[in-house]
């Protein structure tokens, strides 16, 4: 398949301080990923710097985030203007509400519909409501499906980006009381490890790639927070939740999702380097690209 991928690094810790991934970008720069990769390098995006102190919501650093998800629309809209598949690296996953926002105004413009794709221990589906913490980085998927923060919905060109029956999880496994019922009001399909266990990864993202294709295919974005894999693959997360996804099956999925050419658009987020033993969650970061590449290009993962 034609096209090239533009890399866009969003090194930020604006969703939680204490997510460590403000210096992932840098890490993968260091291993050389985007040219081993031969991935174009669009540079990072910036913004200001977390701020704890919460709003009249209880929400922490909203104004900082908008500017990051801004800044993130932008360079994705440059990537998806000039006909590259951006690939965002992250940081923290707040950030994919500007990827979304550029993906969907994209869709838009070309009369196709937006599918996203989350791949997470968390849903991210909080509202200032239900937030047990106040941190932007529970917030992306549920602002994407129009509902949370006013200030934060207003960073795309409209709201709701995405249809509530149009975004699909996979490998939750720790969801907040609150938050399981605005996924529960909105109608989400997310599916839990459990359910994963019994049915297999890829028989759930190649059921779903069906589903989409069937309803006359789209713009797919995959939003990949590589907490979703268990911590002993990925040990360089802010938040390592047990029991969570094996490489393999992540890679095989991505693979998929690549060779279905409906993902036109990637996050790859939460990779906390300071966490991380050596460079292990680097190389993750590397074969799950590697998989999605594989696949678009019809060429099987070659990664030593
Ligand atoms: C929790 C919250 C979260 C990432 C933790 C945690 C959300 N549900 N996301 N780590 N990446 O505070 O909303
Ligand atoms: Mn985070
Ligand atoms: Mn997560
Ligand atoms: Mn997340």
């Amino acid at each position: 398949m034609s096209g090239w991928y533009g890399f866009i690094g969003v090194p930020t810790d604006v969703g939680n301080k204490a997510c460590g991934a403000a210096e992932g970008p840098a890490a993968l720069r260091a291993i050389g990923l985007a040219p081993r990769m031969g991935m174009v390098d669009r540079g990072d995006v910036r913004g200001p710097a977390y701020d704890g102190t919460p709003d009249e919501t209880g929400s922490r650093s909203v104004r900082e985030t908008a500017a990051w998800c801004t800044g993130v629309r932008n360079a994705v809209a440059g990537v998806l203007a000039d006909g590259g598949v951006p690939v965002m690296v992250g940081g923290d996953h707040a950030m994919a509400l500007g990827s979304v926002a550029a993906a969907a105004e994209h869709a838009r413009r070309q009369g196709r519909n937006l599918y996203v794709l989350w791949f997470d221990a968390h849903p991210d589906f909080n509202t200032p409501e239900t937030s047990p913490s106040g941190n932007t980085h529970g917030y992306p998927a549920a602002l994407a499906c129009g509902i949370g923060h006013p200030c934060l919905l207003r960073v795309g060109a409209f709201t709701p980006l995405l249809r509530p029956d149009r975004l699909v999880q996979f490998g939750i496994r720790d969801i907040d009381a609150g938050e399981r019922e605005n996924l529960r009001r909105s109608g989400i399909e997310f599916h839990e490890m459990p359910a994963v266990r019994e049915r297999g990864l890829a028989a759930l993202v190649a059921h779903t790639i069906s589903r989409i294709q069937a309803a006359g295919g789209g713009h797919v974005h995959v939003s990949f927070d590589i907490d979703a894999l268990d911590p002993s693959v990925a040990p360089g997360v802010g938040t390592p939740v047990p029991g969570g996804l094996l490489l393999d099956e992540c890679v095989d999925s991505l693979r998929l999702l690549g060779a279905s050419g409906l993902v036109q658009s990637l996050d790859i987020v939460e990779y906390a380097a300071t966490q991380d033993q050596g460079n292990r969650t680097a190389h993750v970061v590397e074969h799950l690209l590697a998989g999605f590449m594989a696949g678009r290009d019809g060429q099987t993962a070659l990664v030593a």
